[in-house]
This record gives structure tokens, sequence and C-alpha cells, in this order.
């Protein structure tokens, strides 16, 4: 650091430097010192509707770009944004979250300051159970490193990082001069030595490997590594839900997605039945286990993140996933014959008739077809999901959605991060009515920056996922004119679809409408379901039924 910065600078001086363009939040009178600098600064300012709407937002953006931020008053902004947090964290998303808070000075004279909650440490202790690093700046003399301590972390370990900024500090400078020292992660060169060569032996061994692969792959930028590493092994590779697309699904030794027993049967057996499993940042959790039907033998399995390294039953300390990555691709490995991968058939209900009834098995064939190279599908948590998993996304990271936490109320404001984060990108939202209900207004966003995602809304009446596990009332919602949103909001395009045809020439128009948003609202009948969610809804019942473990 040449000048000394102030502290409220210097934080946007490392964002910026770690890619973060765009900030998202909301203004409060705690935070807005600090909002004058990012006026000031070469990042913009996006104003969301909601603090939770801002957070799903730069979730988004980070799954896109790297690094997200969201940056909220304090507490009424910053407990709004726990739950994109909680979800940020759960899935591996890299999100700072900002927050304003009130001046340090004269804290013990007035404690009872507006929306305190219990005491000052309140906020950053709800964040200290949601983030992998938190820090309040309260002390000029460690801000910068405190700043640099979050960062870090968060850069690590792909999780969210917490900064609370009180209203005092952000044009405070520490007049000394502050380098960021970017800290190397602890390598042991001979764990990752033997660790390499077991999982060599073990590949060598092996006449059925497969390779099955997670969202650590995109977060850590490994994509490429990871075609290469097909090619090279000639290992057939799946991949979880969470870390769907991390490789073109039009690779030729691409196998599907694995779900244990909610998955396609094909991809199940593959997976299951290979005599030796190389999982590269998959993280285990019910849904990519298929609510625990996985049958994946510890015997066969190597398994790399960059929180855990196991060959079968034992473990590596200070084995990088990143360098494990790289030392298996320089490894010689014992060439293989491309094994045979059967290539799933274009379901027929691709060729329905036009004025055929649209349901769940049409839709997403449909879709599918007017899926590009420049789509990003981002998804929310509904059938929409499970139909989604079907999809054949042709690019890497062209899918995003809350796979593993599961908050509805993802899907429209996490598209605007991402169409933001890459403005080449077109973002088709899928969207229950339950979930739209929730943050689908985000659309506001949306329109005042003059975006164009296609929002499909799948309407099926109500809760249709829980109608799955267990019907009742209690899932029953109000059902709305989606299309009006248009009027409301001034600009747009809507389309209510009942029928194969109508669905068709609705995408046309919304691909061609590239000026405005344009939403697409589908009719579908409330007991109508994806193959998927059938198969984990009846899982899913047993368990709140209380017939299975
Ligand atoms: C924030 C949040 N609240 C509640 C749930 C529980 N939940 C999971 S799916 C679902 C229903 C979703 O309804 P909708 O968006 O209409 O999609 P559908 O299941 O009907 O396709 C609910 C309430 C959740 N996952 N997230
Ligand atoms: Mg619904």
């Amino acid at each position: 650091m040449k000048k000394a910065l102030s502290i409220g600078q210097y934080l946007l001086d490392q964002l910026y430097r770690h890619g973060v363009r765009h900030i998202f939040g909301v203004p409060g009178d705690y935070v807005l010192g600090f909002y004058r600098l990012i006026e000031e600064s070469p990042i913009r300012h996006v104003g969301t509707t909601r603090e939770d709407g801002a957070g799903f937002a730069a979730d988004g953006y980070a799954r896109i770009k790297g690094l997200g931020a969201a940056c909220v008053t304090y507490c009424v902004g910053g407990l709004n944004l726990t739950n994109p947090t909680a979800g940020a964290y759960a899935e591996k998303s890299p999100v700072i979250i900002i927050s304003g808070a009130p001046d340090v000075k004269g804290r013990e004279r007035h404690p009872l300051l507006h929306h305190l909650v219990r005491d000052f440490r309140t906020q950053q202790d709800v964040f200290a159970q949601l983030t992998v690093a938190s820090t309040a700046l309260e002390d000029p003399l460690t801000a910068y490193h405190e700043i640099d301590r979050v960062l870090h972390a968060v850069e690590r370990y792909k999780r969210p990082g917490y900064i609370e900024l009180p209203r005092d500090m952000v044009d405070v400078a520490h007049a000394h001069e502050h380098q960021d020292r970017t800290l190397e992660e602890l390598t042991d060169e001979r764990a990752l030595e033997e660790c390499l060569a077991e999982a060599a032996a073990m590949l060598d061994r092996s006449r059925r490997p497969v390779i099955l692969a997670g969202e650590e792959i995109h977060r850590f930028g490994l994509q490429d590594a990871l075609v290469e590493l097909v090619d090279k092994t000639h290992c057939p590779v799946a991949t979880t839900i969470l870390g769907k697309s991390v490789i073109s699904e039009v690779h030729p030794l691409y196998l599907g997605v694995y779900g244990g027993a909610t998955g396609r049967p094909g991809v199940r057996r593959a997976v299951e039945s290979a005599d030796c499993l190389l999982m590269l940042g998959c993280f285990m959790s019910d849904i990519n286990l298929g609510v625990y039907t996985a049958r994946l033998d510890p015997a066969r399995t190597i398994y790399a993140t960059s929180e855990k390294t196991s060959i079968r039953w034992h473990y590596f300390e200070n084995v990088p996933f990143r360098r494990f990555f790289q030392g298996l691709l320089a490894t010689r490995l014992r060439p293989r014959r491309k094994p045979p991968v059967p290539q799933p058939k274009a379901p027929k209900a691709a060729r329905a008739r036009d004025g055929a009834r649209i349901t769940t098995a049409t839709l997403f064939p449909i879709l599918n077809a007017y899926l590009t190279d420049d789509t990003v599908v981002v998804s929310d948590v509904g059938d929409c999901l499970f139909g989604a998993l079907d999809l054949t996304i042709h690019r890497r990271t062209e899918f995003l959605a809350p796979a593993y936490y599961s908050s509805m109320g993802f899907g429209v404001p996490a598209a605007i991060g991402a169409q933001l984060a890459n403005p080449s990108l077109r973002p088709l939202v899928l969207v229950g009515d339950g979930a739209f209900a929730m943050t689908g207004l985000e659309l506001s966003t949306a329109a005042r920056l003059g975006l164009n995602p296609i929002v499909v809304v799948l309407n099926n009446h109500g809760y249709t996922t829980e109608r799955q596990i267990m019907d009742g009332p209690f899932n029953d919602i109000l059902n709305w004119d989606f299309t009006k949103v248009v009027d409301l909001l001034g600009t747009g395009q809507a389309f209510s679809v009942h029928t194969v045809g109508e669905m068709r020439r609705a995408l046309e128009a919304a691909l061609a409408n590239r000026d405005s948003f344009s939403l697409i609202e589908v009719s579908l009948d409330p007991y109508d379901m994806s193959p998927t969610l059938r198969r984990l809804g009846a899982e899913l019942g047993k368990r709140a039924a209380g017939k299975t473990g």
C-alpha cells in the first residue's frame, strides 16, 4: 500500500483486486458512508428490493466470477441476509458479506441504538456461525490485516466471509505501510507424493474406473483440467447434482448426473459398479447421495476435495486439492482404451404435437432444444430443479442451482448476479409458482438494469415437491396472474402457456426479445411431476413417515 488508504477504501481496493465489479445491497444509515465510497470507486453498487435478493445475487455472481459481495445495513439488513449466506456456506460459494454497524465511539454511553438486537456482538456472532471467517473492523491497528485474513479464508475454502464495518471506521486511515501477503497453502510434499503414487496404482489396477466430479471443480477453476484428465485416462465421468455442468454434457465420455436411487438408473449402475471411483471435489450430502441410497464402496474410492483427501480408509493431511489434481495430470498412467458410453436418447416428447397439453414430460425436452452455448440455466428449488437435471448443458458452469441447501427464492435474484458477472450469458430461470412468490419480484432489479433473463414459471398450483412427500392443504397457495408482472413493472414480455405449441412459440419470442425480461407461465397439473421428483419424493416420504432411518 503506497498512500495510507482508509479502511473503507482498502476494503474496496481488495475486493476489486479479487475481481469484484458489483456489490449488491440495500442502503441504511449505518452503511451510507461506505456506500459513498462505493460510488467513488470503480465498483458498481446494485440495489435490490430485499437483502436476501442481494445475497442470492451475490451468490450467483460468485459462482460465475469467483467472488461476490453484498453490502447492507446493521441487523435489519444483515439478519435478512442470513439465509443466502447459509446457502453460500453449504454450497461453497465465495461471497463477502459487508455490514455497516453503529459507531465504535460512544457504544458504552448509548447502548440502545436503533436496529440493535441484544448487544453489539449479536450480528457478528450469528455470522460467525454462517461463514468461514468473520471480523468486526473496530480497531484501525488490526483492520487491514483482518480484511486480508477474511479474504484469504474465503479464497481458500470458497465459503462466505463476514466483515462488519462500523460507521466511524470507514474513513479512518492508519498511517503505516500495509502489504497484503498472499498466503501459501500448506503442502506436505511427501504426503502428496505418496497419495499420488497410491492413486495412480489404484487407477492402473482398475478395469472400470469412473470419475465422479463435484462443485469444487468449478469453484477452483479446474474444468479444463478435468477435461484433460478424462481425455488422458479415458475414464467415463459423471457429476453430482451440485456439480452438474462442471464438464460439458456433450463430452463423449460423459455419463450423466449421479444421484443414487433418485437419479437415472444407467448412471447409477455405471458409478456404483466402477472398480475404482475417483471422486473429485464432491461433498457427500444427502441430495448428492440420493437421500443416502448411494452405494459407494470406500474400498474402491479415491476421494479428493479442498478439505479432505483420502484413499480407501486412510486420509492424507496437507494435500491441497489443486496440487493433487495437477499431480494426477502429470503422473504417468497405464494407457487404456476409450470405453463405450451410452449416450442418452432424445426423449420422444421432444416431438410432441403442437396442440398437446404441456406437461413436465414435454416441457423439459422443449427447453433442452432451445439451450444454446450462451444460456446459463438458473434453477430454483422445486420440481423445476429435478426436471432440469435432465437438461443437456453444452458448456461448463452454465447451470446454477441451490441443489444442496435448497432454499427457495434463489432463482430470479441469482440470475441477475449471473448476468452481471458475465453479460454475454443469457439466463434461463426455472422457478416454481411458490418460489417465484418469494423473490420473483426481484425482476424489478432486472427491469431497472435492462437485463433480459427468460423466466419460466412452472405453475403447478402450490408446493408440488411437498405434495409428493406429504399432501395437505398447507401446500396450496394463491394462484397469481403471473403475466401481470409486466404491468406492475412497466416493462418486459409475458406469456401464458397451456400447450406444447404455445411453449415453443413463447420461447422463440422470448429469445428474440433481447431488450427486457420475459416471463413464461407454464400451466401444469398439481400432481404432474418429473420422474426424479417421483423417486426422490418416495424416498423422502418414507423418511417423513419414519419408515426408514
Ligand atoms: C425458503 C424455503 N422454504 C421452504 C422450503 C421447503 N420446500 C421445498 S420445495 C417447496 C415447494 C416449492 O414450491 P414451488 O416453488 O411452487 O415448486 P414445486 O415444488 O411446486 O415445483 C417447499 C415449500 C424450502 N426449500 N425453502
Ligand atoms: Mg409449485
